[in-house]
């Protein structure tokens, strides 16, 4: 008779920014099957067909487990220590020959749902010391936070829709039902929005295709692609027009600039808007006054509004409507979340503070402003083709996939042939890192702790939630924290034979000894060796022991003992499930940043750039004579980005990777269901097989991202056999929002004809 030990362990997905708790069972080391944890105190048992799938992730053949190393054009297996010595000898000859400035850095999605990279990346970037700082938050979030920075002072202070109270919800590009929610962390956000409809509440979806998330809704309002920031400005002008009377009893005195806003919105009145959104004026009044009469509301705007040529714009106006409708800071309105930890909303006095700048700093070629530290991803490929002082020369990419997540992808790929030294820390040899001299493989993430320090910061419910690792590493299989300080270590000068842990110590002495110096924190003036010894006596270390530090010293934390029933790791560990702190509650003025101390309802920079959308409302009419239709993206609830393709169970079944165009249009091109097409822009062309639905206003097409694996060099068996193609050859590395750098994914002019 053989004792079966048989576990159950609980683990947050990291997949998705939902962060569903799972009840993952083990048998003897191995995942026998994955389900939802029915107790996790956020999630309950949700989750989506890709949960489940760690298990197929973590025994995929394809993963990587050991470096490789580009030896005549081709990836071989290398040690650890070959592989150290080659980045040293990569990195260290670069930065001999062109200075640091020469070594660029994309951190790439994944990065935001690992503890590892949340805790080291930015070890990593200060150890580089370049300003050549990429990312997938310029395609993505980034104008989001460069708003929330301007309003609020932090790029940290988001305000999300309080989901579970709220009684009217205006959604403007996002598709929670495949998506699963996005700078609005709410596992099984799906059944939150039934239960609004359920209890009465309205549900309105602004988006150029009837997704998932607007076939549930009350209402869908087929907007014309990138033109959202005129329908909100309009939405923002109609309620300045009836009377702002509601701001007065309670927000009225925490606003700065209300006066300027409502000035510079005046052209924008719902006639002037209604041709180029494709809006009538009575639908965009009734909308307003929709938001403004209900018992609450909240408008939540994502990928639809952020990836456009005013996503800073109209990232900033959905939170000028919030506040005109008096529900910003409201229960049932847009709320701040007070996160557990890793926020830069909850450290330093409350009520005012440094406030937000962008722009200290330029990009070499085309002069972009800094954000946030970083420059377009749209610019990486200019940086490193343009010779000159300060170009780039060695790329470093942590957990990203540029070749199909960024625009031009076709131009970017070229330019990666012409790098010094690259290196790769993936778990695949994809598309991306196909290019690298060396690529380092990081454990799977059953094999790794987790906290989700960055997106529990953006939570419907303050909400707190540990996960130790499911599976051990294997032997001379290093954490990947420990990846991460070691590349530090390499980029700081240190070489190849110095520890993590070296790296690692540094990191939680600065840690500690910034903080007990913060007068406003729970710790000033207690004694950093004996916090530092206190952190350490279990031998705990890497981003366990950051994680301790965070959230001991955060608003629920108990200060190293002065704060009694205070949170420690400790205590998460023993609750599985997570501990939930509540709801959401007010938080002004507390949660301002702003050096004035109120929310900065006119920065300078956004009023600036309603003349720029003025000017484009006024010249933006599509040319109906020609075949040009305009392109926009989608998800798909089996895929992630471009990365989980690899999953037969994920990938198996119909096409995912087709261009969706209304009957009207392909009667008028000439093409029928699953005929290919050739689909065409300023920069590039791909065909794809055609899906003919009434789900999509006339004049749009919409072609998924992520897909596109048919490149040589790589080894992502299951993926290439689904390979789809690349929409990211499709958009244009011109055209971007200037404010935040972030690329215009969305409305992009192509030509589409039958092949
Ligand atoms: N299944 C799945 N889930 C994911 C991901 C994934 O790849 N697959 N990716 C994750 C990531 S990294 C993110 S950032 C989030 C994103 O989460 P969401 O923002 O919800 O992303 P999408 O599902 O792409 O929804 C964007 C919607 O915007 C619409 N849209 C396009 N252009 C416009 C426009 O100009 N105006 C308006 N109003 N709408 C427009 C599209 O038709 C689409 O329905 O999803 C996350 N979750
Ligand atoms: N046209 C268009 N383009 C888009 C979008 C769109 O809507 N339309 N969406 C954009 C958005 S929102 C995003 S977030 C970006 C994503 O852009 P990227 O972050 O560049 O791309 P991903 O597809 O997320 O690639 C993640 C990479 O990390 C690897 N990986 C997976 N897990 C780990 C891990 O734990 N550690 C490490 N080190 N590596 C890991 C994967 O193998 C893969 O190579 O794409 C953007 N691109
Ligand atoms: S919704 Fe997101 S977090 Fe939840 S199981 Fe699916 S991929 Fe994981
Ligand atoms: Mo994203």
């Amino acid at each position: 008779m053989s004792v079966s030990s048989e576990r159950i362990a609980f683990r947050t997905c990291p997949l998705c920014e939902a962060g569903c708790g799972l009840a993952v069972t083990v048998r003897d080391n191995e995942v026998t099957y994955i389900r939802g944890d029915m107790q996790d105190v956020f999630s309950k048992g949700y989750i989506c067909p890709k949960g489940s799938t760690l298990k197929q992730l973590h025994n995929d053949p394809d993963r990587l487990h050991v470096p490789l190393i580009k030896r005549n054009g081709v990836h071989v297996e290398a040690t650890w220590a070959q592989a150290w010595a080659a980045i040293d000898a990569g990195i260290t000859g670069v930065i001999a020959k062109h200075g640091r400035e020469s070594i660029a850095t994309y951190l790439g999605n994944p990065g935001a749902h690992g503890l590892s990279s949340l805790t080291f990346n930015r070890v990593l970037l200060q150890s580089i010391g370049s300003r050549q700082r990429y990312s997938a938050s310029t395609v993505d979030q980034l104008p989001k936070q460069v708003s929330s920075g301007l309003m609020f002072g932090s790029a940290s202070t988001v305000p999300v829709p309080d989901l579970d109270r709220t009684q009217y919800l205006l959604v403007l590009g996002a598709n929670p039902y495949v998506s699963n929610g996005s700078l609005c962390t709410a596992p099984d956000f799906p059944g939150r929005l039934e239960a609004m409809q359920a209890r009465g509440g309205k549900l309105v979806v602004v988006d150029p295709r009837k997704s998932r998330t607007a076939q549930q809704a009350d209402e869908w309002i087929a907007i014309r692609p990138g033109t959202d920031a005129l329908l909100l400005a309009a939405i923002a002008q109609t309620l300045a027009t009836d009377g702002l009377e509601v701001l007065s009893q309670r927000l009225g005195r925490f606003l700065n600039g209300l006066d300027e806003v409502v000035l510079a919105l005046q052209p924008f009145t719902p006639e002037a808007v209604a041709v180029t959104t494709g809006i009538d004026a009575q639908t965009i009044r009734r909308l307003a006054r929709e938001l403004r009469d209900a018992s609450s509301s909240a408008v939540y705007g994502r990928i639809g509004t952020t990836t456009t040529a005013f996503g800073t714009t109209a990232s900033w106006l959905v939170d000028v409507v919030n506040i005109f409708t008096g529900n910003l800071d409201r229960v049932g309105g847009a709320m701040l979340p007070l996160p557990v930890a890793g926020s830069g909303n909850t450290s330093g006095a409350g009520g005012k503070g440094k406030g937000f700048r962008t722009g200290r700093g330029h990009s070499r070629v085309r002069k972009y402003p800094e954000a946030l530290g970083e420059y377009p991803a749209a610019a990486m490929a200019e940086e490193i083709t343009t010779p000159g002082e300060g170009q780039v020369r060695a790329l470093i990419v942590v957990g990203g996939n540029p070749i199909l997540s960024t625009p031009n992808g076709e131009q970017l790929a070229k330019s990666f042939e012409e790098l010094e030294f690259m290196l790769s820390v993936d778990i695949y040899l994809n598309e991306t890192s196909r290019f690298a001299d060396v690529i380092l493989p990081v454990p799977s993430p059953l094999q790794r702790s987790h906290y989700d320090l960055a997106l529990l910061t953006f939570a419907v419910r303050n909400v707190a939630n540990y996960s130790q690792a499911v599976l051990p590493l294997g032997a001379d299989e290093p954490d990947e924290w420990e990846i991460l300080a070691k590349i530090s270590a390499i980029a700081a000068g240190l070489g190849a034979d110095v520890q993590a842990s070296t790296i690692d110590d540094s990191q939680i002495t600065g840690l500690v000894e910034s903080k007990i110096k913060d007068s406003s924190s729970n710790i000033f003036g207690r004694d950093s060796e004996e916090l530092i010894n206190e952190l350490s006596v279990s031998g705990r270390r890497g981003p366990d022991r950051m994680l301790d530090f965070l959230l001991r010293t955060g608003p629920y934390g108990d200060g190293f003992g002065s704060v009694k029933d205070g949170l420690t790791l400790d205590k998460l560990i023993a609750a599985p499930h997570g501990i939930d702190f509540g709801a959401l509650e007010p938080r002004l003025p507390d949660v301002l940043r702003t050096q004035s101390g109120k929310i900065e309802l006119a920065p300078p920079q956004l009023i600036a750039d309603l003349e720029r959308l003025l000017k484009f409302c006024q010249t933006d009419i599509l040319d109906q004579n020609t075949n040009q239709l305009v392109l926009v993206g989608r998800r798909d609830l089996r895929s992630n980005n471009s990365w989980m393709h690899n999953i037969e169970v994920l990938v198996k079944g119909k096409p995912r990777c087709t261009l969706q165009i209304h009957p009207d249009d392909a009667t008028r091109l000439g093409v029928s269901s699953g005929s290919t097409v050739r689909i065409t822009s300023r920069v590039g062309s791909v065909d794809a097989p055609v899906e003919i639905t009434k789900s999509i206003r006339g004049g749009v097409v919409s072609l998924p991202h992520g897909w596109g694996h048919t490149m040589s060099g790589t080894n992502i068996k299951i993926a290439s056999l689904r390979a789809g193609v690349n929409s990211n050859l499709l958009t244009d590395q011109e055209v971007l929002d200037p404010l935040s750098g972030t690329s215009a994914l969305n409305g992009i002019p192509v030509e589409v004809v039958a092949i």
